[in-house]
């Protein structure tokens, strides 16, 4: 019942020519797609070249990021509306990435998840825990701090525009997948906090993500997991042939 959500972070990959042949490849490829949400996530300064390029299929655009003031001096980001401006669906909030190269804390990432709603973007929450943190047995705390945190003040009605994605940092980019049981087990775990802090059916309708080394090969064992409904990938989204394949899969 939930639709499958795959989604690509392109990161600060690709040029100009490389974004547009990319995206215009994977509207070609994924056209007749409707039973698959499909994103792709170039940098910024790609963003209505590849919304003119995937324009008309059902490849949607979003952000790596984004700022929660509208607008005024704050030099070096960008608004929700410059990035719907561009074409954008989605937009990734709190990407591990951000949180430990840039140094997001929960507050901020709480602050953009709001302001996306607020403009009418659809926000991927992203949350995850560093490897020495499931080492020590702190998985579980780790998370649910992120997503309680992330999602603090988003009301009912809004909460399902929110897709979260759980993205273990060990797993990510470092081809070091979790095993499809150590990704349903965080996955049944976000959904039984969603339960908690919004209500079954809530918990019954959201999509959680899974991202970290997600590629074709282990696309269809991680899908077949009951709480994973749908992936955000990295590496493995900068090739037409093994993002559509993963499409595919789960088309
Ligand atoms: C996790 C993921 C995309 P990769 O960051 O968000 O990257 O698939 O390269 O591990």
């Amino acid at each position: 019942m939930r639709k499958p959500f795959i989604a690509g972070n392109w990161k600060m990959n690709k040029d100009s020519a490389g974004s547009v042949e990319l995206a215009a490849g994977l509207a070609k490829e994924l056209k007749d797609v409707d039973s698959v949400d499909v994103a792709v996530c170039p940098p910024f300064v790609y963003l209505q070249a590849v919304s003119n390029a995937v324009s008309g299929s059902p490849v949607k655009v979003g952000a790596q990021n984004m700022y929660f003031e509208a607008n005024g001096a704050f030099t070096g980001e960008i608004s929700t509306d410059m990035l719907k401006d561009v074409g954008c669906t989605y937009v990734i909030c709190g990407h591990s990435e951000r949180r430990h190269v840039i140094g997001e804390t929960d507050e901020l990432v709480n602050k953009k998840v709001k302001a996306a709603i607020e403009s009418g973007l659809l926000p991927i929450l992203a949350v995850g825990e560093l490897l020495e943190e499931r080492e020590a047995d702190k998985t579980n705390d780790v998370v649910k701090t992120q997503v309680t945190k992330g999602l603090e003040g988003v009301s009912a009605d809004d909460i399902l525009k929110v897709t979260i994605a759980y993205e273990p940092v060990w797993a990510i980019g470092t081809g070091k997948t979790a095993t499809p049981d150590q990704a349903q087990d965080v996955h049944a775990m976000i959904r039984g906090l969603i339960a908690e802090l919004y209500s079954q059916d809530v918990a019954d309708k959201i999509r959680i993500q899974y991202g970290g080394s997600a590629k074709p090969a282990n696309t269809a064992e991680l899908m077949a997991q009951p709480d994973v409904d749908g992936l955000l990938v990295g590496g493995a989204s900068l090739k037409v042939e093994d993002f559509s394949k993963m499409i595919k899969t789960v088309a």
